[in-house]
Order: structure tokens, then sequence, then C-alpha cells
């Protein structure tokens, strides 16, 4: 048999049994299944394909198509399904950035979350920044709340951070010039107004605002599925449902440090390397915490995660 022309593509949805594929920067959309022993295949991760991969896929009439392959991944976001499940999901690939959306209440985004998505981005090769959001609710008594938090994640961790606002429209001409001719995932835990900011971008777009809590969710139906939008001003972003935890995946005890680039600076004047940063002498990372170079926070963070880690051994 004549073998078939193959095509190439970038997953825009995943609707459970189907994958949305176009020819990015085109917008002709392919529906396609998988090609059954591509099943199998591959990692840990619960999905075969993610959105953002780049596949290749046969055609099967006009609109239908079949993908035989998923090239080599640029980087990906990977996070456990639950906090104690082996299994892993790739949120999404090939990104060119991603916008840590974080507030500081209503809901208040705890650290360790923080942390984990940060290394996460470090240990897979993705840019990130953050978003600060819902600015409009910051008050003169968030004064110190957000210096601690400029100090911990920009001042030491080194991390760009913008203030956004979706209800005041704060910095989103910024936001709107970052994400021109990229990929960006805008993730964040649930409540903190990533859907909200995402249609201050691009009110065409009428994404859901509000959606209940991935907890909530948990044994229904879901119909939220990652997708690739075009924005108006440019470039191509995602929103992500409802999340509550982020679990680490794949990251060994000796290499953690190195997500923390804060860490990764000091570690070299280590004494021993391998170095845990815990209960070594001459630990350069230690010392650095000492005189406020890591923060406590961070270095608490590296220390909680260390533990969990040693959990699955
Ligand atoms: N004060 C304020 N509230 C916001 C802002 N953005 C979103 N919200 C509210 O926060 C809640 C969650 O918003 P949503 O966009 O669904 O958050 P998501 O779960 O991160 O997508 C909604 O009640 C929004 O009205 C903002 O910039 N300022
Ligand atoms: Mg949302
Ligand atoms: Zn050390």
């Amino acid at each position: 048999m004549e073998s078939q022309k193959t095509y190439k593509a970038t997953v825009i949805k995943h609707t459970g049994s189907h994958y949305l594929v176009s020819d990015l920067p085109n917008w002709n959309i392919v529906t396609c299944v998988l090609r059954g022993k591509l099943r199998l295949k591959g990692s840990s991760a619960t999905n075969p394909v993610a959105v953002g991969d780049h596949v290749l896929y046969q055609k099967e009439g006009d609109k239908r198509g079949v993908i035989t392959k998923v090239l080599p991944r640029k980087n990906y976001i990977i996070r456990k399904s639950t906090n104690l499940s082996r299994q892993a999901h790739i949120i999404a690939s090939n990104l060119d950035q991603v916008f840590l959306i974080v507030t500081l209440k209503f809901p208040e985004t705890k650290f360790e979350f923080i942390d984990r998505f940060l290394v996460t981005c470090e240990a897979y090769n993705v840019p990130v920044k953050i978003l600060l959001n819902k600015a409009d609710l910051f008050t003169p008594e968030y004064k110190e709340a957000l210096s601690i938090f400029y100090e911990i994640y920009h001042e030491s961790a080194g991390y760009q951070i913008i203030e956004t606002s979706g209800k005041s429209q704060l910095n989103l001409p910024t936001i709107k010039e970052l994400c021109k001719d990229k990929i960006s995932l805008f993730s964040g835990v649930s409540g903190v107004g990533k859907s909200s900011l995402i249609n201050s971008l691009d009110p065409s777009l009428s994404l859901k605002v509000g959606e209940i809590s991935e907890y909530h969710k948990q044994g229904k139906h879901t119909t939220t599925f990652y997708e690739i939008h075009p924005l108006a001003t440019g470039g191509y972003i995602i929103d992500t449902p409802g999340i509550k935890g982020f679990g680490l995946i794949e990251i060994e005890e000796e290499e953690l440090s190195h997500y923390f680039p804060e860490m990764l600076e000091l570690l070299p004047n280590c004494r021993f390397a391998p170095c845990t940063h815990t209960h070594e002498p001459n630990c350069a990372v230690k010392e650095g915490v000492e005189e406020g170079r890591v923060t406590i926070e961070r270095y608490q963070s590296y220390l909680s995660m260390l533990e969990e880690e040693e959990k699955y051994r």
C-alpha cells in the first residue's frame, strides 16, 4: 500500500476522545484521533498527547485525521494527578513562557504552591514570570505583605513580578506586548483571576469566570479542558482550569536545589558535592540563609519538597 502523506500541526485542544489540531499561525482545524499504538508508548504521563504538542497526522477526509506521531517536546509543564499519585499529567508543552498568576488574598496563594510551580518551570526549562493579580484590592494595609513578597520572589529568587488586575486593567498593555508571537500558559490556583484576566486581554474569548474548583469537581464529569486560544493582539494563550495543588514529578533529591535560582548561584561553594544543604558542614546555601541571601521561606519550601520526594523513594 502506498504510504500516506503526513501533515504537521499543533494540538490546540483535547476533548477527551478527540484532539483538535491546527496549522498555526493559520487556524484550519482538523479533528483527530490517536493511532492505537501511540497510546501505549511513552512516559509515565496519563496523557500521551498534550495541548501544545507538535504532531504528525494523516488526513481522513477534509476535516478529520489520525495522529501518527508526537514530535519531541521543547519543554512542558507536568504535575502529579493528585498529591499521593504516581501518575502524572502533562498540562501543556512547547511553551514560550508561563505566567504564574498569584494573589495575596481572595484567595491567598500559598508560598508552597508558588515554589512547587516555579521549581517545575525551572526543571523543565520554561521561562516564568509572576503576575501579582487583583492589584485593585491592594490597600495601604497590603504594604508589608507586598514588600515581603517582592523580597522573596524578586530580590532574592530573581523572578520578574508584574502587578495586574483584570478589573482595573492594570498593566494589561504590558502583558499583551509580552504575549505577542508567543505561546503562553496562564496558570495558578482556582480563583486568582486567570480567566478574567485573559478575558480582559481579549474580550472576544469570553472564558467562563468563577468556575467551580477542582475539589468540587472530583468524581463528576468535567468539561473543562486545556485549550490554545489565539489572542486578538497577537500570540496564543492557554488557560488553566481549576487546580488546587501542585505535585512535583521526576525530580531527584540531589538536583532539587538547582531549581531554586538563588541556591543554584551559591551551591558551587558548598564543601560537598552533591550537597543536600541540610546536615552537611560548610554548606554555602545554609550560610546564604543565615546571611539572608536565600530567604527562610524558600529554604523551608525546599526542605518540605525534599522530605516529600524522600517519601516516594
Ligand atoms: N477584585 C478583583 N477580583 C477579580 C479580579 N479578577 C477576577 N476577580 C474575581 O475573582 C473570581 C475568580 O475569577 P476567575 O477569573 O474565574 O479566576 P480563575 O479561577 O483563576 O480563572 C471571580 O469572582 C472574579 O470576579 C480582579 O482583577 N480583581
Ligand atoms: Mg478560570
Ligand atoms: Zn550545601
